[in-house]
């Protein structure tokens, strides 16, 4: 047999805490290294899970794994996101306090994996009854539902999200789940109307065409074939080798009609899909004078019937612009180019609402059905990761500042907030330097002269705005930020290295060069408000368009959103899953140590280690720990009459505890390892052990 000497050599430790030289990232990516050719994708500090994508399917979510951690205690088994899923569960249930899971690393990193592997192990673990059982099929069928009509292929993940995710699921007072709600934000809607090379669009528009059958692709109008459709040959890459869109659309169906959407109203959904492909399909020729006309009318005739609105109105939105006059209403016709934007305004406009209405659609099959008593909830935070193109619109500006603030909310949460307990409570210690990118969070969304309020200046001012003018203002208004570079340089000259429309931010995580063509363009949906189609008319609501209030843009649209969801996730206890990814191939096996150790780097977490190292695993207030172990020593049972720091002081002593294990603040214990608190724990169950069967003795005597 291999000794434990050697088996650690092989396989790692599985706590980066009990690594020899801590402070060494050469240790802590030799660690990782081993642990991944071992298949051994996960690793503690602490109680955070540090999770590698291994790119194969590994055998370690079975049933049986389920059961080996059910209701365990987290540093008895190996590390796995079963363990942080139940560490979760069990504090929701003792603690009566609601918990979040926020899993974190950079687009294809394994992030969706894990939350769908969370929800899983929930599923099966969970107390169940009948009401239950759909409740649970409700929230995993969610899933193939929602990337289905969000994620898409990327360069950097066959199956990635384009739309963040936040879902709470809601458990009654037994501990069974009784219902769910699902927060989205802000869908990738450019996706839409242009991929980038190698890329596709979302996912469903090629499983509907290559799944769909014979009579319902005739009746939408559709062919087999999706190199027809302008909207899905920008990226040249119509097949993935790891996606089945035929099986796909199977999943996704029968998924539709779980979670609780009805014949008509599928019907009415793949008609907008199929509508969205057609309207790409529309072509304009120019008159002399220049305007736009429309010269398929084939598509149009579709449209009209699929949306059930008048071919000529529609034909009249695709080709004019509404405006304003002399206090009256005037449509002014559209040159080439600005119909092109209309129409793709126009799509992008429809996908994205009935998006958003598939999500409160769901959220309608969710909510469970009797309001349970005593409930609380587990949210699970699976955001689109940070992410880097050749080309990075809006979006990914956007995609990139949610990333900054989940990484802002980590170090709040665990470095800043660690120091800051132990300077509170008076524990002397060793303060660890780390970055803190709260720098960058402002330079985005602080208030008149962050980029957003920028962004928004500008679009909202009537006139000649225009990205160029914005580009102007945010060079004139942050200009000399140090993690922001423009095109100018201060002096007046030109930058080189860059493009005039592009502006680079310095993130936590890297380098991005942001492209601003198109920022400040809005869709227009009036047309839409005639549809008959049912989703549309829920979507495109007339009210809107009579609103004459200044309106809100997406950027700070998103910016509040984001706001929103910090303060929901700062309201629950965290747990923190931070994923990485091995290669930027998605090959099984390949530890690409360059890419890796950047990936350590910016998460934060050699400083996590250190943070986690110099402090304590466990903390309690002086009133619960003297509550719970009281009875564990004559002088504290069955009350303690003194101050409740003397009457703690006095317990741990009785309990053997040595100096170096521990510590005393001003109102909390601060217990250095694990172990001491297990060692209490298990003493605490003897006694009540032990109790138990002497009281139940005269009662097992007399039968
Ligand atoms: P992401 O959610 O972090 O990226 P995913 O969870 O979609 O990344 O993972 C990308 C791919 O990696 C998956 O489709 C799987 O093929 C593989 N993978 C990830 N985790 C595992 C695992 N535990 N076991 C086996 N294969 C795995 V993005 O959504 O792009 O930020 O926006
Ligand atoms: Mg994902």
């Amino acid at each position: 047999m291999e000794s434990a000497l050697t088996a650690r050599d092989r396989v790692g430790v599985q706590d980066f805490v009990l690594l020899e030289n801590h402070t060494s990232e050469a240790a802590f990516m030799e660690n990782l290294r081993k642990r991944f050719k071992e298949n051994l994708i996960y690793t503690y500090i602490g109680s955070v899970l540090v999770s590698v994508n291994p790119y194969k399917d590994l055998e370690i979510y079975t049933k049986n794994h389920m059961e080996r951690y059910r209701g365990v205690n987290f540093y008895e088994v190996s590390p796995h996101i079963y363990a942080v899923s139940d560490n979760s569960y069990r504090s929701m249930r003792t603690e009566r306090k609601d918990q979040c899971i926020l899993i974190s690393g950079e687009s294809g990193a394994g992030k969706t994996e894990a939350s769908k592997k969370i929800l899983q192990y929930y599923a099966v673990t969970c107390p169940a009854s009948d009401q239950v059982e759909t409740v649970k099929d409700r929230l995993l069928q969610s899933n193939p539902v929602l990337e289905a009509f969000g994620n898409a292929k990327t360069l950097r993940n066959d199956n990635s999200s384009r739309f963040g995710k936040y879902m709470d699921i809601q458990f009654d007072f037994k501990g069974a789940p009784v219902g769910g709600h699902i927060l989205n934000y802000l869908l990738e809607k450019s996706r839409v109307v242009h991929q980038n090379h190698g890329e596709r669009n979302f996912h469903i528009f090629y499983q509907l065409i290559e799944g769909a059958e014979e009579d319902l692709l005739r009746r939408l109008g559709l062919e087999r074939n999706p190199q027809q459709y302008q909207y899905l040959v920008k990226g040249n890459c119509p097949k993935v080798s790891s996606i089945n869109d035929r099986s796909d659309w199977k999943v996704v169906r029968k998924a539709l009609s779980v979670v609780g959407f009805n014949e008509d109203e599928v019907e009415e959904l793949l008609n907008i899909i199929a509508s969205v492909l057609h309207l790409g399909n529309i072509q304009y020729g120019g008159e002399d004078s220049g305007n736009a006309y429309i010269t398929t009318d084939t598509q149009i005739k579709y449209l009209a019937r699929l949306l059930g609105v008048d071919g000529l109105v529609l034909k009249e939105a695709l080709t004019h612009k509404k405006i304003i006059a002399k206090g009256e209403e005037l449509k002014s016709p559209l040159n080439l180019e600005q119909a092109a934007s209309a129409r793709d305004a126009l799509s992008k406009a429809v996908y994205g609402r009935t998006f958003t209405w598939l999500v409160n659609k769901i959220n309608v099959s969710l909510a469970y059905r009797v309001t349970p008593h005593n409930a609380s909830v587990i949210g699970l935070l699976d955001i689109y990761g940070f992410e880097v193109f050749q080309h990075n619109s809006f979006e990914q500006f956007c995609i990139n500042y949610c990333n900054e603030k989940l990484q802002q909310l980590f170090i709040e949460l665990t470095l800043k907030s660690e120091q800051d307990e132990y300077e509170a409570e008076g524990i002397t210690w060793e303060p660890v330097q780390y970055f803190n990118n709260k720098i960058i969070c402002d330079l985005v969304e602080e208030k008149f002269k962050g980029i957003i309020s920028i962004l928004d200046e500008e679009c909202l001012r009537p006139g000649d705005a225009s990205d160029i003018t914005f580009l102007e203002k945010l060079e004139n208004t942050v200009g000399g930020h140090a993690h922001l570079t423009t095109h100018k340089l201060a002096d007046g000259k030109t930058r080189k290295v860059m493009g005039r429309e592009e502006f680079r931010l310095l993130h936590y995580a890297g380098e991005v060069n942001y492209n601003v063509n198109g920022v400040c363009v809005r869709a227009h949906g009036a047309v839409m408000c005639m549809s008959d189609n049912k989703i549309l008319t829920q979507c495109f609501d007339r009210a809107e368009l009579k609103d004459n209030k200044r309106p809100e843009t997406a950027a700070t649209q998103f910016k509040t959103s984001l706001a929103k969801l910090m303060e929901i996730l700062m309201s629950k206890e965290p747990s923190y899953v931070r994923c990485i990814k091995p290669n930027d191939a998605k090959q099984a096996g390949r530890f690409d140590e360059v890419l890796i150790r950047h990936q350590v780097k910016y998460l934060g977490l050699m400083e996590n280690l250190r943070v986690r190292r110099a402090g304590f695993a466990y903390r309690r207030h002086y009133e619960t720990f003297l509550q719970r172990y009281k009875s564990l020593c004559p002088e504290t049972w069955p009350s303690w009459q003194g101050k409740l720091a003397d009457g703690v002081s006095t317990l741990v002593k009785h309990l053997g505890y040595k100096p170096e294990e521990y510590k005393l603040g001003r109102s909390k214990i601060f217990i250095r390892f694990p172990k001491t608190l297990f060692a209490t724990e298990d003493a605490l169950e003897t006694r009540k052990h032990s109790l138990a069967l002497s009281r139940s003795l005269p009662v097992f005597l007399s039968v």
